[in-house]
């Protein structure tokens, strides 16, 4: 018979245990990622299926953006960067392996450089992320050497193969391609195999679905489905990115991108079964920094490869890190405080408002929780949808070019445009601070720019806006 009292702790044990693992992570933690960066490194050049929207002289778009190339790092100079680049960046707590190609189809380069980790940098966490078709040959060396957090990317859950093979050509199966449904056929079997396997053994699983408007938007929501049944952690939908300069299948045909509007809805649609993750950036397969940022031009090659083991052991002081993790750790929790628990995650419109009304707020903001960057320095844009009640985050978009380009690269010219389409459906901005120009063109958009929350909390200033503008608490005469 079991006791109540051993299960209940149990539970919290595996509550606390996932929180720990969670806690520091910025992709598997919302609130983590404005604190703590991730590195990739990229020793996978190779893949074993084709995906329509992947041009292969480019990084794996299943965790990046189209059209980007990452130099390639054999492991011990991917793990000479990881430390030069963990001393430097304190903040720095996951290291992913995340393309070029797909990190199980190079499994001598991944599983040699998490190992090399795991001896140098026993701090970090360890990340991987896969289209799932060999992660069963590879489970036993993803336990063994502590990958706790693996990526899989799951399009879709369409048994016939018919959607699959809309996306997938082909894929690389017991030594060669197979071709249409039965390739697609084959890659599902696998994923879901793996993904089982994968959480069985407690690792937390992330699901990336690549949403491809026409092709796969209808079945996402049983994709989650599937992921629930599986004890899938996190279900991250990313918009296709398609244009032709990207030669991709896709692109070539004049697909096009997933529009944020769209994103928003396959949300909506799939978060009654999953929790989702909304701040993805589709990051790069060498990114550095917090996500969001790319510092990865500030470290060239050169700055770390020359270094001696024991130059860079000292350079990547664990003690050191664990101070700075620790500073990080007491701010988060005076943010928490300030910002009063009114953000609830995928709540629903009446959870959020007393009238089911909500707005969209854009927040501009350069990390650690605060409204700190100028209007004019943004090249992206937090998105929280807000009621009276509470709060959520939503989405952040991007833009091609800030409002402003800074002294240096200054030609006169504004654009604007982007940011007002980006912006259109929203209501509220704020910001550090704007100038009479920019505001008077958002204007025509009917958003409304506030730059009296500089430097306070995001989550309590988005609800502050909103109340100030659209839910006025009625206040008693005399
Ligand atoms: Fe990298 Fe991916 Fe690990 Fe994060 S990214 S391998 S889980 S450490 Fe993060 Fe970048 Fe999105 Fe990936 S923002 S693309 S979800
Ligand atoms: Fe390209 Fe990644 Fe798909 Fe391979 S798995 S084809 S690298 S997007």
């Amino acid at each position: 018979m079991s006791c109540s009292c051993t299960s209940s702790s149990t539970q919290t044990n595996i509550q606390q245990e996932v929180m720990d693992k969670i806690n520091n992570h910025p992709c598997y933690s919302e609130g983590a990622h404005q604190h703590y960066a991730r590195i990739h490194v990229a020793v996978a050049p190779a893949c074993n299926i084709q995906c329509n929207y992947c041009n292969r002289k480019y990084d794996c778009s299943n965790e990046s953006r189209p059209g980007v190339t990452s130099s390639k790092l054999q492991p011990i100079e991917a793990v000479k960067k990881v430390l030069f680049i963990g001393g430097e960046i304190q903040q720095l707590s996951v290291v992913g392996i995340a393309g070029p190609g797909d990190a199980l189809a190079n499994p001598k380069k991944t599983f040699e450089t998490f190992k090399l980790l795991q001896e140098k940098a026993p701090d970090l966490k360890l990340c991987l992320s896969t289209n799932g078709l060999r992660i069963a040959d590879y489970i036993d060396e993803i336990v063994k050497y502590n990958i706790d957090h693996v990526t899989v990317t799951i399009n879709t859950v369409d048994e016939t193969g018919e959607i699959g093979s809309q996306i997938y050509p082909w894929v690389h199966w017991e030594h060669k391609k197979v071709f249409g449904k039965k390739g697609a056929k084959i890659l599902l079997q696998k994923q879901l195999e793996g993904i089982k396997m994968l959480t069985d053994r407690g690792i937390l699983v992330k699901a990336n679905s690549v949403l491809i408007p026409g092709v796969n938007d209808k079945d996402l929501p049983n994709v989650a489905k599937k992921l629930k049944e599986l004890n899938v952690f996190l279900h991250n939908i990313m918009p296709l990115l398609s244009k032709a300069e990207f030669g991709t299948k896709f692109g070539l045909e004049g697909v096009p991108s997933a529009t944020d509007q769209e994103v928003m809805a396959a949300q909506e649609a799939c978060g009654m079964d999953m929790k989702l993750m909304s701040h993805c950036r589709q990051c790069r397969a060498d990114a550095v920094g917090l996500i969001g940022e790319d510092r990865s031009d500030e470290f060239t090659n050169e700055s770390f490869i020359n270094l001696s083991w024991e130059e860079l052991e000292g350079k990547y002081d664990i003690a050191a890190r664990q101070q700075k993790h620790a500073v990080i750790e007491n701010w988060r929790a005076a943010l928490d405080e300030a910002n009063q628990k009114i953000k609830i995650e995928q709540a629903s419109k009446t959870q959020l408002s007393s009238s089911g009304e909500t707005k969209l707020v854009a927040v501009t903001t350069a990390g650690e929780g605060t409204v700190n960057l100028h209007f004019g320095n943004a090249t992206e844009f937090l998105i929280y949808e807000a009621g009276d009640r509470a709060i959520k985050f939503v989405m952040h978009r991007k833009v091609e070019n800030a409002y402003c380009k800074g002294p240096e690269d200054c030609d006169g010219s504004y654009p604007i445009e982007e940011i007002k389409n980006t912006l259109k459906d929203c209501d509220i901005l704020l910001t550090e601070k704007i100038g009479a120009c920019p505001m008077d063109e958002l204007k025509s958009i009917n958003l409304i720019c506030d730059d009296s929350f500089a430097f306070k909390p995001i989550e309590k200033s988005v609800h502050e806006a909103v109340k100030k503008y659209f839910f006025k608490e009625d206040k008693e005469l005399g």
